[in-house]
């Protein structure tokens, strides 16, 4: 079992490892990327190693890190229950030749996106003081919601339901209800063991929403409602119509937050400034102090360099002697506007104090990004110590995958 000293409260990460059958489908609905890479040649071992990779760089910053193994795919269960008969090989054959865009579905590795896998409140925040998680239905793409079932599974043996965890079946499986998890939830909080103000991000609200609108408002109030979140430290708002029309099909695609700091783009939100005065007040309230916000103008980044970029689906890490560390795309490098942006942030007077280029480019062009791919969720030495062993990433494991 891990152990530690208790009453330390730490952001473990837990990353999604890609699976082999990773391609480009063309799945992924307001997602720019994966819209644009459709049918291109992907590289599945690059993949994983660009994950690996990312995963030892956390390691390697003294961060707690565990993997979430990749589910079964091609999901042979989901290609029988549409009608598919026979042996395996009969079902896969006859799928891919009368079906192809079924077969690219059930094949999709998307469980490795495991920002989208659930939605967590660390105990801090909630009413009985356990940390919760709730499992993400996934229902605005077909591929996706089959994750589901494996997803809850895993999460279940992984965090032990009990005096530690509490988990929450997945929310009814209707677009009312559409739930895409952590990816539209933010937390402020002076540190991780404080209690802090959970941010609900959502596109639509009983409508369509517009753009690449996905998260219901219904399901970010149910979520809290089960997480027992107290109402004056929770708020909820709405996306931007500029941001959905510009493919940001989930909050983290144009904000991150960690402890006291947010980044955020000015477009995100529906409300503008007002939205993040939202926050400020419910953290002021929280914690007697103010967030730090760094705000950014549409006219240093504009909304689709952010998404091409993926600055915003950065991680953003609390460093065990101090100060953040930026986890970015190597995209951010790459780009004048946004790498004097990181130039600016690093000098200025804020806790990020170092920046980190990642490559996980074939996770890009499907549209996810470092913070894609991580759930993040807060425990102490007592939780952690209660979790599954077998998951935690050390240099021996990551050599070993
Ligand atoms: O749901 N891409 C994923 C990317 C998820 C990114 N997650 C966050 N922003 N947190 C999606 O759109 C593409 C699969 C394909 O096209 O083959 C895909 O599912």
């Amino acid at each position: 079992m891990p152990t530690g000293s208790p009453g330390r409260v730490r952001e473990l990460n837990l990353d999604g490892l890609v699976g082999p059958t990773h391609h480009y489908g063309g799945l992924g609905l307001g997602n720019v990327a994966s819209q644009r890479h459709r049918h291109e040649i992907s590289n599945p071992r690059a993949a994983a190693l660009e994950g690996i990779a990312k995963m030892r760089l956390m390691v390697d910053l003294g961060l707690p890190q565990a993997i979430l193994p990749p589910q079964e795919r091609p999901l042979m269960s989901a290609l029988r229950r549409l009608g598919f008969a026979g042996s395996d090989t009969d079902v896969l054959t006859v799928a891919g030749r009368r079906a192809p865009d079924l077969l690219s579905a059930v094949s999709s590795t998307s469980s490795m996106w495991a920002a989208n896998a659930a939605s967590v409140s660390p105990a801090a925040d909630t009413a009985d003081g356990r940390v919760h998680l709730t499992p993400t239905n996934l229902v605005s793409q077909f591929h996706r919601s089959l994750e589901t079932p494996a997803t809850a599974d895993v999460l279940a043996r992984i965090f032990p339901a009990g005096r530690q965890f509490a988990h929450h079946p997945a929310l009814p499986a209707t677009d009312h209800f559409g739930d895409e998890g952590a990816a539209n939830q933010m937390r402020l909080a002076p540190c991780h063991g404080s209690a802090g103000v959970e941010v609900f991000v959502f596109g639509r609200d009983g409508d369509a929403g517009g753009g690449a609108a996905r998260q219901s408002r219904a399901a970010a109030e149910a979520v809290s409602r089960l997480h027992s979140l107290s109402s004056d430290r929770t708020v909820f708002l709405r996306q931007s119509d500029a941001a959905l029309a510009a493919g940001v099909f989930h909050n983290d695609v144009i904000a991150v937050a960690n402890e006291r700091l947010l980044l955020v783009h000015e477009q995100a939100y529906r409300e503008g400034e007002a939205a993040l005065d939202r926050i400020r007040t419910a953290y002021a309230a929280a914690s007697h102090e103010l967030p730090t916000v760094i705000e950014v103008p549409a006219a240093v980044i504009s909304l689709a360099d952010a998404v091409t970029t993926y600055l915003f689906n950065s991680q953003l890490v609390s460093l065990p002697a101090g100060g953040m560390a930026l986890i970015c795309p190597t995209e951010c490098r790459e780009h004048p506007a946004v790498s004097r942006w990181l130039d600016e942030v690093l000098a200025g007077d804020n806790p990020v104090v170092a920046v980190h280029p990642v490559a996980v480019r074939q996770s890009m062009a499907n549209g996810g990004g470092p913070a894609c791919l991580r759930l993040r969720v807060a425990v102490d030495d007592a939780a952690f110590a209660t979790m599954h062993p077998g998951v935690v990433a050390t240099p021996p494991l990551l050599e070993a995958l």
